[in-house]
């Protein structure tokens, strides 16, 4: 007992008080080389990669800063899709990094259950003053894909407690990405994210995609023709009556499937048809959200309040992960009417509200508002805009959409082997300096937030080139 005291006391003596001065200390490691090594590169199971072939020619980065990554070979890559869509405010902001640090060593992990810490509500305060109309509560996630359960199974839980424990299926869409966990590929609508998996939940029906490129090819912004989609809803009502019905979910502006804007009147359609029937309304902001279309949330972008929204990625920058559920507050006051000592929700995670996740998204916050960097995207879209619609008339481009900073550049994929001219322009581009993601044989770029004019011509310069030298 003693002796471990002693040693306890003796290693704190030891220690450099100043917080500074430690996380300088500490961050300051030699860049490994392992990591090329030949058996560390076969044990890793690399996530939606087709990993023989990655691993046969691996693409490794090794440091970041605002715009641009910096290869382990000294290359360096302008990022034209912000990480996966989350570094909004541009790599390793000294802020973020010393927040976290700095919360490292004052308190690494604070217990989430029947206890918590100051920066949790904090940080649940602040998401509630951005988040339009009265989605004032927060449920507190490790990413997207947990955001999207959470925010199902509280669909669910708050039908129950109301009486109408009969709602319990769940309306996705076609082409919907809601992450890899078992509720998000059920009402997610990529065949690819589902087929191996099983029947996954039962009880799921899903609405039309509206992608259409005999109508809204080559659009601006939000296309005009397809907000009678949403009238598909009825149908399903029709079929399964609203009383076996818990949520709709959609993303409002679908990202992973290739950059598919919603109709003029589809989403205020979806609202309307929703509230009609007594169905709650979940938008998937993963992407969305903080920023990416030039407003704070799509909610906001296109003026349609849901009753859950889930939040991730640029909350925290991506520095740390960390996800959420905003959801009005008639939804949380009706969970907060049972018997007082009861928990009201039996939902959680260990890392609900990290504290090292907390840091970092409050520091994230910070430099979204003191930047102004929302209203920054909203500037910088029309110029966006146009760069993207000059690759017009280029080799294979049979459709450009966009809206804020987000642009998806549409292939015709070559016969009989769909996605491989967008994998040669993607390798093309990284010869020329730049990252791009490609899903399908559509490229879709959602630059960091920072991104200059100056870098906005030179990310569809580089992509002109690469779509030009790719047949
Ligand atoms: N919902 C939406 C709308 C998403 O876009 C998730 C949920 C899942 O988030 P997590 O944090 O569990 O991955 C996402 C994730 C791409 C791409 O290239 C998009 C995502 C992830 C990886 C790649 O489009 N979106």
């Amino acid at each position: 007992m003693s002796g471990a005291k002693t040693s306890t006391a003796d290693t704190s003596k030891n220690r450099d008080k100043s917080p500074k001065k430690t996380i300088a200390a500490q961050t300051q490691r030699a860049p490994s080389q392992s990591a090329t090594a030949r058996n560390d590169l076969d044990a890793y199971w690399v996530p939606f990669t087709p990993n023989r072939q990655f691993k046969a020619a691996p693409r490794l980065i090794a440091k970041a800063k605002d715009m641009h990554y910096e290869m382990t070979d000294g290359r360096k890559l302008l990022d034209g899709s912000a990480g996966l869509w989350c570094v909004n405010a541009g790599h390793c902001r000294d802020e973020i990094a010393d927040a976290i640090a700095l919360q490292a060593h004052e308190m690494d992990y604070a217990t989430a259950f029947q206890m918590s810490h100051p920066k949790a509500f904090e940080l649940a305060s602040r998401l509630a003053g951005m988040a339009p109309g009265d989605l004032d509560h927060v449920f507190f996630t490790n990413s997207g894909s947990e955001s999207v359960e959470t925010s199902l199974k509280i669909a669910l839980a708050y039908h129950k407690i109301r009486g109408e424990g009969s709602r319990t299926r769940f309306i996705g869409r076609e082409r919907g990405y809601h992450g890899v966990n078992f509720g998000g590929i059920s009402v997610g609508g990529i065949v690819g994210n589902r087929k191996q998996f099983g029947n996954m939940l039962n009880g799921v029906d899903h609405l039309p995609h509206t992608h259409n490129l005999e109508h809204n090819a080559f659009s601006r912004g939000q296309p005009a023709w397809g907000a009678h989609l949403a009238d598909a809803l009825e149908g399903l009502v029709t079929l399964h009556d609203a009383s076996t019905i818990a949520a709709v979910i959609v993303e409002p502006m679908a990202g992973s499937t290739g950059v598919l804007v919603p109709p003029q009147g589809y989403l205020e359609k979806l609202r309307a048809i929703c509230d009609k029937h007594g169905i709650l309304l979940i938008f998937d902001e993963v992407i969305t959200g903080f920023g990416r279309l030039g407003a704070p949330f799509a909610a906001d972008y296109f003026g349609v309040i849901p009753d859950l929204m889930t939040m991730a990625k640029g909350i925290s920058n991506g520095a740390v992960p960390m996800g959420g559920v905003m959801v009005r507050k008639g939804i949380y006051d009706a969970f907060m009417n049972g018997p007082e000592g009861t928990i009201e929700l039996f939902h959680g995670y260990t890392y609900s509200a990290h504290p090292l996740a907390c840091a970092a998204a409050l520091a994230t916050l910070d430099i979204y508002e003191r930047d102004n960097l929302f209203q920054r995207a909203a500037d910088l879209s029309g110029p966006w805009e146009e760069a993207a619609h000059a690759l017009r008339g280029l080799p294979n481009v049979i459709d450009i959409r966009n809206i804020g900073l987000v642009a998806g550049i549409e292939l015709a994929p070559r016969p009989g082997a769909p996605g491989t001219r967008a994998y040669d322009v993607f390798l093309e581009c990284q010869k020329r300096g730049l990252l791009i993601r490609v899903t399908g044989d559509i490229i879709a770029l959602s630059p960091p937030l920072i991104v200059s004019q100056a870098q906005i011509e030179e990310i569809f310069g580089i992509l002109a080139e690469a779509l030009r030298s790719v047949a």
